[in-house]
């Protein structure tokens, strides 16, 4: 087939369609590119026939010294030649102890997927698609060897998650040797060598850079991504789509506000009554299955599923069976109206402390969530935003507080607040088979600023802080030897930036966070900021919220990638700079995402990735 082209009457050209590698006809590209290696870009040429221009993605892999590495590993030595291979020809051999071999299978598994969804041509459950590929490719295998020393198969904030990764190509061979302390190095390495892989789009193969040899481990033992799914349900499939990114980014804790006070879609098989009056609908309900599934998910992945169970506020629908039952309310001022009175966000809704029952029903609610989420390391128990006119206004908790002598101040309310704070951690910790395991517990006002230590243990509580980068709190928890993860607002809530939900202008905490902004929060230099004094061991790490207000499985992909990598990177290696020099690398990242799946938010017009380094300021 031929297309000729003709301007008046001068003949200018005629352009061939020309087979592909698979043979499918179609108009060539005169565009390609060479690297500039002094400065680590790809420049996009015009082939002149003597010239020769690689592919985009081959010259990446290649130029930059950084390649196309996300998050940056701690110490990186790239070979500059590729070579290609099909992502059926991948091999391995596992020294482990047997649990963690399991485990390891497992992400082998997860990493053959990825290799399969770089190729354009890969379509779920078909037979893989059958080439042609020259002999060559077909001769050459990619060989895994991975050595694991450690046994443990759970996360926790002593895990060792670091790695080597070295690989050496023969000529028939690529072999890439793995070695870490527990399964969680492990499986890191493994989607960092799927991003020493790149689709070779003129061969329709697999390209491996030939040689590496990297070192690596985190800045930050906490890395996290928030998901409140009680403003609105996520279904189990898109919370799988959020830990596929998660991993393919090395975050670690998918901290999961499972209910608040709008829903209860948690099914506990011991109270079944809160799904049943707590759930939007029938099939808006995490069942236990799909609950462990989500655990398990999560763990081959390197993710901790984190359950919070907000209290005493941020509660409501789904208590409501209590009264039939003759249990009187376990809580209060739920959907009461006006709720500017009573809450920060429609419903409201706050525990009952007046209500002695109220805590054998919280108790068996984390009997089920142990049941559930087990192992447990950490628990969120949320802790936030309570409204004292809600209790101060409520006859029983009125009328309780007098008989108890407490009188009706502020201090008063705070520490039978504390109080109830501190049954809960017996509870729960009874739950968990007596096993303590650090609490977690956002900044409000049992944390607040001149008694952060009044209420609560350093030694019991982490503190997640949610004001901003310039609180002095954040100097005085650190002085005060509480362990923190950072999640200020200004930087790191994602769903800030849209429309307001009650009322008209933009929501409370516009504007959009860009991926710079997220990039950019340091939680080392905001502390170094408040004090001077601290151990910065104490900083666990830090986490992104999607808040869902304004968000549901439409748009989650969105809110949360490629924002989310540009923390992962933050909390991986703490870079000291800032995002410039980070973001051609961050662009093809974020491509990557999209090929496995993701929804990823473009960025930039593509132009921009074809030609590094002129979309500058
Ligand atoms: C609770 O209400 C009483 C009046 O009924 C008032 O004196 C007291 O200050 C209120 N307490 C709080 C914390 O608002
Ligand atoms: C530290 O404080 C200075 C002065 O208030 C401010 O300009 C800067 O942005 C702060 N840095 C961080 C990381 O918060
Ligand atoms: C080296 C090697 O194992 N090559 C194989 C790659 O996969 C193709 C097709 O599945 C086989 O034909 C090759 O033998």
């Amino acid at each position: 087939m031929q297309i000729c082209c003709s301007a008046g009457l001068l003949l200018i050209s005629c352009l061939f369609l020309v087979p592909s590698a698979s043979g499918v006809l179609q108009l060539p590209s005169p565009w390609g590119f060479r690297c500039d290696a002094t400065k680590g870009i790809c420049i996009k040429k015009e082939r002149t026939g003597v010239d020769t221009l690689q592919t985009l993605n081959r010259c990446k892999l290649n130029c930059d010294r950084k390649g196309v590495l996300w998050p940056y590993p701690k110490s990186v030595s790239l070979g500059s030649d590729t070579v290609e291979f099909i992502p059926t020809n991948v091999t391995k051999n596992i020294i482990a102890h047997p649990q963690v071999e399991s485990l390891l299978l497992e992400a082998m598994q997860i990493f053959q997927r990825n290799l399969h969804m770089y190729h354009p041509k890969f379509v779920e459950n078909e037979a893989a698609w059958a080439g042609p590929w020259d002999p060559e490719t077909l001769a050459h295998k990619l060989h895994i060897d991975i050595t694991v020393t450690g046994q443990d198969t759970r996360l926790t904030l002593d895990t060792d998650e670091s790695y080597r990764l070295d690989v050496v190509t023969s000529d028939s061979q690529t072999t890439a040797q793995i070695a870490a302390q527990t399964f969680f190095g492990a499986r890191h390495a493994l989607e960092t060598l799927s991003q020493l892989v790149e689709y070779e789009e003129n061969r329709e193969t697999l390209m491996i850079l030939r040689s590496v040899n990297i070192h690596d481990e985190p800045a930050f033992k906490y890395r996290g991504i928030l998901l409140d799914t009680s403003r609105n349900f996520f279904t189990v499939k898109e919370i799988e789509r959020t830990l596929d990114a998660m991993a393919a980014n090395k975050l670690n804790t998918f901290h999961w506000h499972i209910t608040d006070s709008h829903s209860f879609p948690m099914h506990l098989a011991n109270l079944p009554k809160m799904t049943y009056y707590g759930a939007y609908s029938s099939s808006q309900i995490y069942y236990p299955s799909d609950i462990r599934n989500i655990v398990h998910y999560g763990r081959v992945r390197g993710i901790r599923v984190l359950p919070e169970f907000d209290a005493p506020a941020h509660v409501g629908n789904g208590w409501q069976w209590a009264e039939q039952q003759g249990l009187g309310k376990l809580a209060v001022c739920v959907n009461r109206e006006p709720w500017q009175s009573y809450c920060v966000e429609p419903p409201c809704g706050q525990l009952n402390l007046a209500n002695p029952k109220m805590y054998d029903v919280l108790g068996q609610i984390y009997n089920g969530m142990v049941d559930l989420f087990s192992p447990i390391d950490l628990f969120h128990y949320g802790g936030d935003e309570v409204n004292l006119n809600c209790w101060n206004t409520t006859d029983e908790i009125v009328n309780w507080m007098n008989e108890q002598g407490n009188g009706l101040t502020e201090d008063a309310y705070y520490n039978q607040w504390s109080i109830f704070q501190e049954k809960s951690r017996q509870l729960f910790t009874d739950a968990n088979n007596k096993q303590e395991v650090p609490g977690i517990i956002w900044t409000s006002h049992l944390t607040e600023a001149g008694r952060a230590d009044q209420y609560l243990s350093n030694s019991k509580y982490i503190i997640q802080i949610w004001t901003t980068d310039s609180d002095p709190l954040i100097g005085e928890l650190l002085d005060k030897k509480f362990r923190v993860i950072f999640s200020n607002y200004d930087h790191w809530y994602l769903d800030c930036g849209v429309g307001a939900w009650v009322g008209e202008g933009n929501n409370w905490c516009s504007p959009y966070k860009g991926w710079q902004a997220v990039y950019d929060n340091s939680p080392l230099k905001i502390a170094a900021n408040l004090t001077t004094t601290y151990d910065p061991a104490l900083i666990l790490g830090g986490e992104a919220a999607l808040w869902s207000e304004q968000v549901d499985g439409t748009s989650l992909d969105s809110r949360l990638w490629p924002r989310g990598a540009a923390l992962a990177e933050r909390l991986w290696s703490n870079p000291s700079n800032n995002w410039e020099p980070a973001e051609t690398r961050f662009i093809h990242h974020r491509q990557r995402l999209v090929q496995r799946g993701i929804q990823a938010d473009r960025i930039q017009p593509q132009w921009c990735h074809q030609n590094e380094g002129l979309c500058y300021l």
